[in-house]
């Protein structure tokens, strides 16, 4: 049984490595998600492997024959057999937790000369707004970020909870009516990437799919500076909470 638990162990992992699980990298923090997820497929797949060999081997070993009407054998437990499986797998979510949580701490970290893009989710699309240090802000529907700089995303919704997934970025988060949350990133790649709403918010749910373009610093520059001079439409003085749902803190 342990030499069977062990050779299809050695078989799961290597087809859950031979299947390519994750999208394009875009920023700092996908590969350290991607690896993060690689240690868990690493850690879970024996573990699952190993208790279906046994269930299955004891189902077929130890059945009940056609006409064997007996009781089970009484049996009392084994101090020593359960302290094992509490144990070890106490160690195991432990460290994994531990793991996690140094790989989330360092996502969280706030940055320097980080630009804050707000995010607003309605049902069903993404609206984005751009604050500048002169408290003008600039809002559209096209969602632009410069190659390697620092992005904390402000993130709330005008209707019902959405949940703003960017998978290139490898990050997401609720998007809930009279909350601010956030998550930073550091773009890294330029490209287009997906923008997906990852939270069941109503009909039109499916197609809550926006894109996003990650370019030069002095294209960035130059497309924002287009947005401003685009027309009061775009751009309000100041805090404030408009039809469009952007709202300030
Ligand atoms: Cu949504």
């Amino acid at each position: 049984m342990l030499a069977l638990a062990t050779l299809a162990s050695i078989v799961g992992v290597a087809i859950v490595y031979a299947i390519d699980w994750f999208p394009t990298q875009a920023s700092t923090t996908s590969n350290d998600v991607d690896v993060l997820y690689d240690v868990l497929l690493f850690v879970s797949i024996p573990i699952f492997v190993g208790v279906m060999t046994v269930v299955v081997y004891s189902v077929m070993r130890f059945r009940a024959r056609p006409g064997d009407m007996g009781d089970g054998e009484p049996i009392h437990g084994s101090a020593r057999l359960e302290l094992i499986w509490v144990i070890v797998p106490f160690v195991i979510v432990s460290v994994l937790s531990v793991y996690a949580w140094i790989v989330l701490d360092e996502q969280e970290e706030p940055r320097a000369n980080e630009m804050v893009v707000r995010v607003t989710g309605q049902q069903f699309a993404w609206h984005f707004a751009y604050p500048d240090a002169s408290g003008k802000t600039v809002r559209t529907d096209d969602l632009v970020l410069p190659e390697h700089r620092p992005v904390k995303f402000d993130i709330t919704a005008e209707d019902v909870i959405h949940s703003f997934w960017v998978p290139a970025f490898r990050m997401k988060m609720d998007a809930v009516p009279g909350l601010t949350t956030s998550f930073r990133v550091t773009p890294n790649r330029q490209g287009n990437y997906s923008i997906v709403c990852t939270e069941l918010c109503g009909l039109g749910h499916a197609t809550m799919r926006q894109s996003l373009k990650v370019v030069p610093e002095s294209e960035f520059a130059a497309w924002l500076e287009k947005k401003r001079g685009a027309g009061a439409a775009n751009v309000s003085a100041g805090p404030s909470t408009t039809s469009t749902g952007v709202r300030s803190q």
